[in-house]
């Protein structure tokens, strides 16, 4: 534990947190921020991972990244290391990265291509649907191999995105029917045939929710992203209030061009608190993607896309991610959680699996904009974790036109809390 977490440490067990968990998000007036425990205790945190990380839904990564039979990737959920591997099928699996034998991790690297998965430990060997195949005579011979398979997560994948579920059960929700909308919305970039560019993993001193509620508003854009600001519109979407004429005649325009293209934007959201979002969004008027220039990040544009300006289509995963999908690359995001006060945020840069690095594509231009932006980003969360450690801090109001989006986080992260405290 380090000084921070010892400084912020309030509850003696689990179950005084637990208690106070549920009394904070009972009581909580839905347009202030949360009370200081939410964001920095130890075992407030461990909640959240009991809670949310280890129950819900959560995005990993996008299908494209593990094309080909025995391709996997790792991703470390809290403690619980996991792995995605595509298997002779072509289906995606996921798995708890520990080994049925002493709980090696199977699976060392962050990615990589494999026959079968051998533990590096004692080389018990599982084949891509975890089935125990080998585990050496050592065993004896009443050794059950059967028995001891890898265990599954709950894997869905639709429109190239993978998530897991690390819970029990699966969670009941509306999340298929967000998913069927996701598979039409993306069928136009195809993601089968995109490949991975080029890929961040910054690490930020904030509580995963600063950093998503960070990511909800651009009440800040103004003070803080100038590149991004080059392309973007500060609006959430286009019925945002805030938007004006000049805007929503640019928007009617392009969006008779999607139309005519059959480039799905009708707004879609699903769940409590807008939990899962779907929005079109035009960038400024004569830019086409969010490079820094607003000039194309790629010359290959991504499936059957042959209109350069659709906008940005935001995709909203609470309680982990937030993308861009552009005509000619896409962005996605990942926030993972690693204690109370720190969190790692990926991103990713996808562009057409046939362009070629350095002709149609350069890496270091694709990413500039939100490299740029999610250090600026990393700034205000570490700074506003901060200034919550105060024994002065005490919730703030927020903007009920420019922050709707953090109230909305905070809606769906306190009925989830409560309602699997209850379980
Ligand atoms: O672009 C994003 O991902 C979010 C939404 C609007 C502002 N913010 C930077
Ligand atoms: Fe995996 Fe022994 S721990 S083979
Ligand atoms: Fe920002």
């Amino acid at each position: 534990m380090n000084q921070n977490d010892l400084l912020n440490m309030r509850y003696a067990t689990i179950e005084d947190a637990r208690t106070a968990m549920a009394k904070y998000l009972e009581e909580r007036p839905a347009n202030y921020s949360l009370e200081a425990p939410l964001y920095n205790d130890p075992m407030m945190f461990r909640v959240d991972m009991e809670e949310v990380f280890q129950k819900e839904w959560l995005f990993v990564g996008m299908t494209s990244e593990i094309p080909n039979r025995g391709d996997y990737f790792t991703v470390e959920i809290g403690q619980n290391p996991v792995l995605v591997v595509r298997d002779a099928d072509g289906s995606v699996n996921a798995f708890h990265n520990t080994c049925r034998h002493r709980g090696s991790r199977v699976c060392l690297e962050h990615r990589g291509k494999v026959a079968n998965l051998v533990c590096p430990y004692h080389q018990w060997t599982y084949d891509l649907k975890g089935n125990l195949l080998f585990a050496g005579t050592e065993m004896g011979e009443s050794f059950d191999k059967s028995k001891h398979g890898l265990k599954k997560a709950f894997c869905k994948t639709a429109g190239g995105f993978i998530f897991v579920c690390l819970g029990k059960e699966e969670p009941q929700s509306d999340f298929d029917e967000f998913l069927a909308t996701l598979e039409e919305y993306m069928a136009p970039y195809d993601v089968e045939n995109t490949k991975l560019a080029v890929e961040s993993n910054m690490y930020e001193k904030a509580n995963w929710k600063l950093v998503i509620e960070n990511n909800r508003e651009c009440y800040h854009c103004a003070g803080s992203h100038p590149e991004l600001l080059n392309t973007i519109l500060e609006w959430d979407d286009t019925n945002d209030p805030r938007a004006p004429q000049d805007f929503l005649d640019h928007y009617h325009d392009l969006a008779a061009q999607w139309d005519a293209e059959g480039i799905p934007h009708e707004h879609k959201s699903f769940g409590p608190g807008k939990r899962n979002r779907i929005v079109r969004m035009p960038l400024k008027k004569g830019t086409k993607v969010m490079t820094i220039d607003g000039e194309a990040g790629c010359k290959k544009l991504l499936g059957r896309i042959q209109n350069p300006m659709l906008g940005s289509m935001r995709i909203l995963h609470l309680p982990n991610s937030w993308n861009h999908m552009q005509s000619d690359h896409f962005i996605v995001f990942r926030v993972l959680p690693i204690s109370a006060t720190e969190s790692m945020v990926t991103t990713k840069w996808f562009v057409h699996k046939d362009a070629v690095e350095g002709e149609d594509y350069d890496p270091a231009r694709l990413r500039q904009v939100w490299d740029a932006t999610n250090d600026q980003d990393r700034i205000l969360g570490e700074e506003n974790q901060r200034g919550i450690a105060s024994v002065a801090y005490q919730p703030g109001p927020y903007s009920e036109t420019f922050e709707f989006g953090v109230m909305n986080f905070l809606e769906w992260y306190s009925d989830t809390v409560q309602k699997n405290l209850k379980k």
